[in-house]
């Protein structure tokens, strides 16, 4: 398998004709900024692996940092689309790695008018003064600290020195072009499903009691890797009381015999995220506690793909989620107040799912479009029980029915006690 994946120049072009067709004006542009080099993990050079801004990919296909992309419309109506790369610079590559330079550029984007950064400047500056409206996807990320990134010093340099220009935010526009999924997107989530899916179930054999849940992450990571897959996210193996924590990254602890253990992972291929919860009991059988609630979050996961089709809502299928807990966990004497289930179940059960895990898309009260992909995921987090349960599939709407991506990956108790006993 060919570790390199890239999207074809066929389908970028689509997408960045598609944009300007919908949502250009004749004297608007969209200005996109590759992401930056992560400095400083620690030490003076230690960078974080650089992943690309999802915006620029999506339009681009380019994979390289620092680069600047530009989409207007020229005088007759046709499309402009011009590039910016980082120049060739052959001591810099002996260090860092080789750069793409313009021809390269050229042939992954499919964008003809391909320069290098140092002529930006002078470009940007004549497109904008025969321009009104700059759209622009902000907040980039870096927003986390409160400083602000070096795309918002850029952006406040360009508003100082072009007052005549409006500046729009561009992700509003990109988010109805993003939720919807291409047949070559579905095509890259699949694939970044099956990889997560066997990397579940080879961990399961592997697992036992007394192994840390680092240890049995890394037996997971091991299979999205060995896959010529990446890590989408920092994985969650969660085991015991470590369940109920929704984003529980800390991974020490050491799983104990009769233990649930939940793992809410995903590979990421051609830059396409999976996201999947399985919850399994380490030594191999649920109890019949833990089975009596497993069910529960079954029942609900199952609910909800049935019910998900073109024009229902994300707001609709949670509420799907919360009626089914209140009338089991009522049924169960666990709560005896309806609103008590926020105590157990304290997340929304969908969110889209694409380039970024948690993908810019449509919002929770607007119907779905076919071909949106979104995640399935309700959760029973009993504390005083020592018990997180969470099972989440990956699937893409259609007409009048869903398509369950994850459908594959073991959910069923017995299949998944089938599997854990080799
Ligand atoms: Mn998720």
């Amino acid at each position: 398998m060919a570790r390199n994946i890239f999207l074809t120049q066929d389908e970028l072009k689509k997408r960045r004709h598609h944009f300007a067709r919908t949502f250009l004006g004749d004297r608007d542009l969209l200005l996109l900024f590759a992401g930056s080099e992560q400095r400083l993990r620690n030490g003076l050079d230690n960078v974080y692996p650089f992943r690309q801004d999802s915006n620029f990919y999506y339009l681009t296909g380019i994979k390289e940092s620092e680069a600047v992309f530009i989409l207007t419309k020229t005088e007759k109506g046709g499309i402009r689309e011009i590039l910016f790369v980082q120049e060739k610079d052959p001591l810099k590559e002996k260090w860092t790695g080789y750069r793409l330079g313009k021809e390269a550029a050229k042939e992954i984007s499919g964008i003809s008018d391909v320069y290098y950064l140092n002529q930006s400047e002078g470009i940007i500056s004549q497109l904008f003064n025969k321009s009104q409206r700059v759209w622009i996807p902000y907040p980039y990320k870096g927003t986390l600290n409160e400083e602000p990134s070096q795309e918002v010093l850029r952006i406040n340099r360009f508003k100082e020195g072009f007052p005549h220009l409006r500046f729009l935010n561009a992700l509003d526009l990109l988010k109805v072009m993003r939720t919807r999924k291409s047949p070559l997107e579905i095509k890259f989530l699949k694939e970044a499903v099956k990889i997560t899916k066997t990397a579940l179930h080879k961990t399961w054999k592997k697992m036992k009691p007394g192994m840390t849940e680092y240890q049995i992450r890394a037996l997971v990571e091991y299979e999205f890797k060995r896959q010529g897959g990446d890590i989408a996210f920092n994985s969650i193996v969660a085991a015991g009381e470590n369940g109920v924590v929704l984003h529980y990254v800390e991974c020490n602890k050491v799983v104990e015999e009769g233990e649930l253990v939940l793992f809410d992972v995903g590979a990421e291929y051609g830059l396409y995220s999976a996201d999947i919860t399985r919850t399994v009991p380490i030594s191999g059988r649920f109890t019949p506690e833990q089975l009596k609630y497993y069910n529960i979050v079954l029942e609900c996961n199952k609910k909800v793909i049935d019910v998900a089709c073109q024009g229902t809502t994300l707001g609709e299928l949670n509420s799907i989620v919360v009626e089914t807990l209140r009338k089991r966990l009522t049924e169960d004497g666990l709560i005896s107040q309806p609103e008590e289930v926020g105590k157990y179940y304290y997340h929304g059960v969908s969110h889209h799912l694409g380039l970024d895990t948690h993908d810019l898309g449509q919002g929770r009260e607007e119907g779905l479009p076919v071909n949106s992909v979104i995640t399935v995921e309700p959760g029973l987090y009993i504390k005083e029980k020592k018990m997180g349960i969470r099972i989440e599939d990956d699937i893409v709407i259609k007409r009048n029915q869903a398509l369950n991506l994850s459908k594959s990956i073991a959910k069923e108790p017995e299949e998944i006690m089938g599997i854990m006993k080799k």
